[in-house]
């Protein structure tokens, strides 16, 4: 998608500080943590939403999912993590190319979204 970010970001056209990388999803850190430990896991496919997955966006987000956990130690996420997947206005999801925020690193009180505490 020519104007995405991330997809810029995948194809090395935008510099990010880069965890992981497969054929299927990069791990990066996202630009404005909050938390002490705040990446984006970031499918390569350019979709926004879940209801334009097709059947090949699901089995590729599921090996994704448990990619994360495997990689989970080597992030600094041993203790935990929050996944968080904005989707649209209302959740005011910026960056119209799925991603999944992946948040820890520290203590996450239940009923906020994330802490502002670093
Ligand atoms: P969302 O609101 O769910 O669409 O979150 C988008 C996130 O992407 C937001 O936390 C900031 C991050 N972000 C935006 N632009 C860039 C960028 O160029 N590089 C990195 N690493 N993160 C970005």
């Amino acid at each position: 998608m020519d104007n995405c970010i991330f997809c810029k970001i995948i194809k090395g056209e935008l510099p990010s500080e880069k965890f992981y990388e497969d054929d299927l999803m990069i791990v990066i850190a996202d630009v404005n943590p909050r938390a002490k430990k705040h990446y984006l896991a970031i499918p390569k496919r350019h979709y926004k939403l879940f209801s334009e997955m097709t059947d090949e966006d699901a089995d590729i987000l599921g090996k994704c999912v448990r990619k994360i956990a495997e990689l989970a130690p080597s992030l600094g996420l041993e203790n935990g993590y929050r996944v968080i997947v904005n989707q649209g206005d209302d959740a005011e999801q910026t960056v119209p190319h799925l991603h999944l925020h992946l948040i820890g690193g520290q203590k996450l009180t239940l009923g906020s979204y994330v802490t502002d505490e670093k």
